[in-house]
């Protein structure tokens, strides 16, 4: 059963058996044609991307592995948002399905039980017709029944927490629809105001205390949620010659840690 119901996203849909990087194809495919809305789908990926040149595990049939392109009329800078929006509809999309309570990690994960479900990748690049185009990527463990060893402690699959068999089909046609909807809500402002209060209703970190770490610089401090332009306000508390002050730091970017998690 497709219950696709978008306008653009992933009314164009190319299904490969095994690929580097779908984020890759979707790059290639964007720049040259800026195929709005064109998804990218994969069984396996060889070179599956995180972060900063991290790797992103990605074995054959296990989870979804996809990315989409778009054609974007948004200023350049609000483009990291975007993972923010992604992480909403998949959120939304996981509860929704599979009726596990999975929450945001800010800004890029979605976790479940303390540990790593879901990962997005943003990217950006120039069209041919120099319009900005950007490329989401979308890591869901699905099925899998174990992790490799340095990944046990931090990652789970939807399988391992629910024990029921989740169609990908339907999952990936959710987080579509999803999307569309949290875009277009997006687009009117290009900022997070309308869609802040339901993000950080979804933050796993929301209130409680978390490790910031920024450019070798680490700090702790309490999240407050997200700003309009997307960032995370953490209220620090700094003692120096007995005098303490609390003031709220904007995270830009940098990896978050949570305490206990
Ligand atoms: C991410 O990076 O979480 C972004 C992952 C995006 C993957 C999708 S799959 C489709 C598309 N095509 C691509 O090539 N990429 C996108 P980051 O926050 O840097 O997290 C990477 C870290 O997560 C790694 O260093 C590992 O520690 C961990 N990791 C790797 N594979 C994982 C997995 N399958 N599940 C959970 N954690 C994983």
């Amino acid at each position: 059963k497709n219950k696709l119901n978008t306008q653009y996203l992933g009314r164009e849909i190319l299904y490969l058996e095994e690929v580097d990087s779908t984020n890759n194809v979707a790059k290639d495919y964007g720049k040259q044609k800026g195929n709005h809305g064109l998804l990218v789908i994969a069984e396996k990926q060889n070179a599956g991307k995180g972060r900063l040149g991290r790797s992103w595990n990605s074995p054959k049939g296990s989870g979804i592995w996809m990315s989409f392109v778009l054609k974007a009329d948004i200023e350049p800078q609000n483009s990291p948002m975007l993972t923010l929006i992604t992480a909403l509809a998949v959120n939304g999309a996981i509860r929704k399905i599979t009726g596990l309570e999975t929450a945001i990690k800010w800004p890029n994960d979605v976790i479940l039980n303390g540990k790593k479900t879901c990962g997005i990748l943003t990217e950006m690049t120039a069209a041919a017709d120099r319009q900005e185009c950007i490329i989401i990527g979308i890591g869901i463990n699905v099925s899998q029944e174990e992790f490799p060893e340095e990944l046990k402690e931090k990652a789970t699959s939807l399988w391992l927490e629910g024990k029921r068999p989740v169609s990908r089909e339907e999952l990936i046609s959710e987080i579509l629809n999803q999307f569309e909807l949290y875009y277009k809500k997006f687009c009117l402002t290009e900022s997070m105001e309308v869609l802040k209060e339901e993000y950080d209703a979804q933050l796993i970190h929301l209130r409680k205390q978390v490790r910031i770490v920024e450019n070798n610089m680490e700090y702790e401090g309490i999240a407050l949620g997200i700003d309009e332009g997307g960032a995370l306000l953490v209220q620090v508390e700094q003692t120096n010659q007995g005098i303490t002050t609390t003031f709220v730091k904007t995270v830009l970017s940098g990896e978050i840690s949570v305490r206990g998690l």
